[in-house]
């Protein structure tokens, strides 16, 4: 069975109109590592879900980067949502900037303790920098070593789109203040978000390489 690792159940109604019922969610807190892309964080947050649910998981990591603020809030969305809430973000957009386009993006990171060909280097590499800085803050049973040679293949999904008032009452999050194609994600009915999401596309990456492994 699949384990859907999130806290925020609207993601994992999304990931069901993929992946079907199948996906269970597994409501795990993992350590988010600090880092300026979702790929790390995701990929340290699926050894670390993995070694806790000893069954397969996919962590999904998310965020909304707006590009006048050079991607901020970008893995920072979940603390800055909670913190200044979504409408001081499009208050902020739209009194410091003329440029409003932002993206959205998803990074799912896969892990079954099986050896696989794993996402390249890079962001291993990067998942290693941020495993060592953590060991260098004094964390002397880091065990993130043997953490590395788990392997774990991840898939990401981008969508444009640009801050806007607030419109419509679906999905989670920034849906309101985020406008794709004319309509913003909570105007949108959950397939027609799915179907140009950055999770959608996340999504459709993954099932398909699942399917054929
Ligand atoms: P988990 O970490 O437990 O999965 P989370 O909600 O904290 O749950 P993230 O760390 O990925 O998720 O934070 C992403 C932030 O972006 C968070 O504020 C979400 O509400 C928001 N977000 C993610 N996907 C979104 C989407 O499809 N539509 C709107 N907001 C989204």
């Amino acid at each position: 069975m699949l384990r859907y690792v999130t806290t925020n159940g609207g993601k994992v109604r999304e990931a069901r109109e993929y992946l079907g019922d199948e996906v269970r969610q597994l409501d795990f807190d993992y350590t988010e590592v600090q880092a300026a892309e979702l790929a790390p964080i995701a990929a340290h947050g699926a050894r670390e879900a993995y070694r806790h649910a000893g069954e397969p998981v996919l962590v999904d990591d998310a965020g909304l980067f707006v590009r006048g603020f050079d991607g901020f809030p970008g893995p920072y969305s979940a603390y800055v949502e909670g913190t200044l809430g979504v409408e001081a973000v499009r208050r902020l957009v739209s009194r410091e900037l003329d440029d409003t386009r932002a993206t959205f993006r998803c990074v799912l990171a896969y892990c079954d303790g099986e050896a696989f060909d794993a996402t390249p280097d890079p962001v291993d590499r990067d998942d290693r920098v941020a495993a060592a800085a953590a060991g260098a803050d004094g964390d002397a049973d880091d065990d993130a070593e043997a953490d590395d040679t788990l392997p774990v293949k991840l898939f990401e999904g981008v969508v444009r789109g640009e801050i806007v008032e607030a419109r419509g009452d679906g999905g989670f999050g920034y849906d309101p203040i985020f406008e794709h194609d004319g309509s913003t994600f909570a105007e949108m009915g959950p397939e027609e978000k799915n179907a140009v999401s950055h999770r959608g596309r996340a999504l459709e990456k993954f099932g398909e390489w699942f399917q054929e492994r």
